[in-house]
Formats: structure tokens, sequence, C-alpha cells
């Protein structure tokens, strides 16, 4: 053996502390079961926007905080952009930072300068995470809502008088069962699913949640080969549920989160539903893949201690032509 490398008890030593420190951080990320299930706390802020009520819809009153990397705000990107309320809900990109890890603003808004003091502002005292998106109401100065699930719903339906595609509907109520069923799948086994991979503490927390990710990728892909969408030919909810993370799939998740079995371009037909959602108008600007690799490769300490962030797929493959517009 060379003498140049370091004895077996530096080696030791590097691993136990390591280690050690490894299991500690990824606990404080990602919150686990006994088995070591990455389990994901729930939304605080749960509030509707309606018609006499504390918060009717109003053209400018509501703000969204969405950072690029995040795909739970990217959702609620995607459907204002489709509805066309650009003018109706004003947005603020939130950035991380590394060292704490918080999300900061770029110039003081409500007197704050980042989600923790928005949050305290919203309702002192508050005890959870400081997550985004956030849909927050400027004239009582609190937050509405903190659950992507309910946003994309109020986006939907509540501002059809001042959206631009008031005609487009993404929870019909005759497809909502059908709706329904598919986040609830997709939410356990793919949106969530990634993180439980990513953030699994043990080698069988990761197989079982690698194993039940691919399965529904599986099905999924099986159901595209005659239905254009998830609910066969028009977009819906859970389509844009589902779009957020497989757009971050093969530049994020495959490599970083070991979600790795393959990736969404090479299946038969998920690579060109993407590439379908993707070119559907405003869709590609709500997309920022150097943002999603700054956040994700630069942020997860403990899953990328190095900060090396990798040179991914080339990006023109999401513009090329597809022909799902024929299924
Ligand atoms: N249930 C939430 C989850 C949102 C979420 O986890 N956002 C992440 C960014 S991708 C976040 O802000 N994390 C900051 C933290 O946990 O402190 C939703 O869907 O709206």
């Amino acid at each position: 053996m060379s003498k140049s490398l370091p004895s077996k008890y530096i080696v030791q030593l590097g691993k136990f502390v390591w280690t050690t420190m490894w299991r500690t951080m990824m606990s404080q990320l990602a919150p686990s079961n006994k088995s070591g299930d990455y389990v994901r706390p729930p939304s605080q802020f749960r509030n509707n926007i309606a018609r006499d009520s504390d918060y009717p819809p109003e053209k400018g009153r509501y703000q969204l905080f969405v950072g690029m990397g995040c795909p739970w705000a990217h959702r609620t990107l995607v459907v204002r952009t489709l509805k066309g309320l650009e003018a109706t809900i004003p947005v603020s990109v939130v950035y991380p930072s590394s060292d704490e890890g918080i999300w900061v603003f770029e110039t003081t808004t409500e007197g704050c300068k980042d989600m923790p003091q928005l949050y305290q502002l919203a309702q002192p005292g508050y005890q959870g995470r400081y997550t985004v998106p956030v849909l927050w109401d400027s004239k009582t100065k609190t937050i509405v809502n903190n659950e992507s699930a309910d946003i994309i719903v109020i986006l939907n339906s509540q501002f059809n008088e001042f959206a631009t595609y008031q005609e487009l509907d993404l929870y019909p109520p005759e497809l909502q069962p059908e709706i329904d069923q598919w986040n609830e799948k997709i939410y356990h086994t793919v949106n969530n699913g990634v993180y439980k991979v990513g953030f699994a503490q043990t080698q069988s927390a990761y197989e079982t949640a690698c194993q039940e990710l691919f399965t529904t990728l599986d099905q999924i892909d099986e159901v595209l080969a005659t239905n254009r969408y998830l609910c066969g030919k028009k977009l819906t909810l859970a389509d844009i549920r589902l779009f957020t993370t497989l757009f971050r799939f093969d530049i994020v998740y495959y490599g970083l989160f070991k979600c790795s079995r393959r990736r969404i371009q090479d299946y038969t037909n998920l690579g060109d539903y993407l590439r379908d959602i993707y070119q559907l108008p405003g869709v590609a600007d709500t997309c920022d893949i150097e943002s999603v690799k700054r956040d994700y490769y630069g942020n997860l300490f403990p899953l990328n201690p190095g900060g090396i962030i990798p040179i991914s797929p080339d990006p023109t493959s999401l513009t090329a032509l597809h022909q799902r517009q024929n299924i």
C-alpha cells in the first residue's frame, strides 16, 4: 500500500465523524419515522379565498412568494400562467441562503428580509417550517395559505373575474374524483416519493421508496400511451402536479436523490408528455433549470457535501417536437 494513503485509523475516524454528522443533518433536513422514511410536516395556513369571506378575490391584493427551484411553488406559477392571472397576482421570487437554510428576499418586502420574518409577521410565535409557496394577503398582512395543493385550486377557480382564460377549468367537477385519485397516488409515490428516496436514511427505506416511485411512473407511462393527459384529453391539476416533479427528474432527482432506475427521457411516453406540458403557452417561462440545479445541488449539503453542480442533460430536448396532440 502506498504511504501517501491515510492510515486505516484516519479512515475509520473520518467515516465515524462523517456518518454521525450526516445522520444528525439528515434528521434535521428530513424528519423521519422509525423505519427511516421521510415524513413531510403538514402545512399550517389553510384558508380559502372566496366572496363574502375574510379573503375575497381582489386584483393585486394577494401575492405569491415562490422559490424557482421548488416543485411545490412551481405548481402555483404554472396555474397562474395558464389562467392568465399575471396582472392579478403579483409574484415575489425568494432565494435560498445555503448557510442558514432559509429563503431570503432580494429586497426588503413588508419590512421583512426573509421568509421566517414574514411568517412571524403573519403569526407571531409561529412554530413550523418557513416554506414556499406562500399566498400572502397584503391588506391584512397575513398568510392566507401555504399549501400548494390548496393554492392551485384557489387560483383555478376563485379569480375567474380577473383571469384572461376564464373558461379553462383545470379541476372540472366531473373529473374531480379521478383527479383526486391520481393526486393521492402521485403525491405519495412521486411528488413526495422522490424526497422519500433522496432523504432515506436506511437502505431498506430507500429501496421501498424507489420501488414505489418507479411502479407509479411505469403505470403512468402505460396510461399515457392512450391518454394525452392523465384524465384523458383535458389537462388537469393532476398533470400540473406531476409536471413540476417530472421537469426536475432527470436534472436533479435522478442523480442527487438516486432515483436512478430510469430517466424520464427513457420512457416511451413520459418524455413526450413532459415536452407537451412544457410547450404549453407560458409554461416554459415558469421553468428555471439553473435555479433548480443551484437550489438542490447547492443547498442540500448532506447529499452533496462538495457542492459541485453537475452539467445537466441538453435542455433543448424539452423544446423538441412531439406528437401528443394526435392522441
Ligand atoms: N406542503 C408544502 C411543501 C412546500 C415545501 O416543502 N417547500 C420547500 C421548498 S421545495 C421549502 O420551502 N422548504 C423550506 C423549509 O422546509 O424550511 C406545499 O406543497 O406547499
